[in-house]
């Protein structure tokens, strides 16, 4: 049967309200920008839009200074379900006193990956590393990317909690990554896999969302615990061994590519 617009007419107003609700969910758009706020000495820098309409993202990052022609890690940080306020970490959380905020200390700022801003596939902590999906800089260190992703249930308006990390970056100027710079990764270390260059997975920029680091209450039902947690504690809850499987082949491809480059 065709609707037609006489029998759309004489719906109950209440219908054709939760008609339009379905439908017509309004739009957030966010700026972000993200700098080195570690004094990795990364010399990148990004600016993102962000556009959440529901539990659907649409995401576009423009940047420069990145070690070129090399992939680039890219997760929103922090947590979906946590009250704790994560925000990018500062040169304070250099705890070694290397002059590097590498991976493990900048987490407790920073907190696990949340969503993995990859270009194709999976976006979930556990594609973390899989730096064969992740952007790469260009010859003259330009990284750009886009993508809409599709979020877990609830977790659109969570988003403005959290913040963005790019890692990756090239702190003896030779235009790649490599042992000779800042040693072995420990992080890729502490995840089984030896030899993935330290430059490869320090943080290079970071860049809040709004809230995030000025202490404000986390927005709605799933921090408050009113039920209505759904899907979103489960990001969470598999992240961490995901994310060390992943990790594993992610600092496989790193060597490889890395083995590549010397040949
Ligand atoms: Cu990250």
């Amino acid at each position: 049967m065709r609707l037609t617009t006489k029998t759309a007419l004489a719906l109950p107003g209440t219908a054709l309200l939760l008609l339009a609700g379905a439908t017509g969910a309004s739009a957030d758009e966010f700026d972000m920008k993200l700098t080195d706020t570690m004094g990795n000495k990364s010399g990148s820098s990004s600016t993102a839009q962000l556009t959440v309409e529901g539990d659907s993202l649409s995401i576009k990052i423009t940047g420069q200074g990145f070690t070129p022609n090399s992939p680039h890690a890219q997760h929103f940080h922090g947590s979906f379900s946590d009250a704790k306020k994560f925000t990018c970490p500062d040169s304070s959380a250099d705890a070694d006193g290397d002059g590097q905020v590498n991976t493990e200390e900048g987490l407790p700022a920073y907190g696990d990956i949340v969503l993995s801003l990859t270009t194709s596939g999976d976006t979930s902590p556990e594609s973390g590393l899989a730096i064969d999906r992740m952007p790469t800089a260009d010859a003259a260190g330009n990284l750009s990317y886009e993508r809409t992703i599709e979020l877990p249930a609830g977790a659109g308006a969570k988003l403005k909690n959290l913040h963005v990390v790019q890692h990756g970056l090239d702190a003896n100027g030779n235009d790649k990554y490599d042992l000779e710079a800042l040693g072995e990764s420990s992080f890729a270390k502490s995840l089984g896999v030896d030899g993935i260059p330290e430059e490869a997975t320090n943080p290079a920029t970071c860049g809040t969302v709004t809230g995030a680091s000025t202490g404000e209450m986390p927005q709605g039902g799933v921090d408050t615990g009113d039920g209505t947690t759904g899907g979103t504690e489960a990001v969470g809850a598999f992240g961490l061994a995901g994310a060390a499987f992943a990790a594993a082949g992610g600092a496989l491809l790193y060597r490889r590519r890395f083995a590549t480059d010397r040949a």
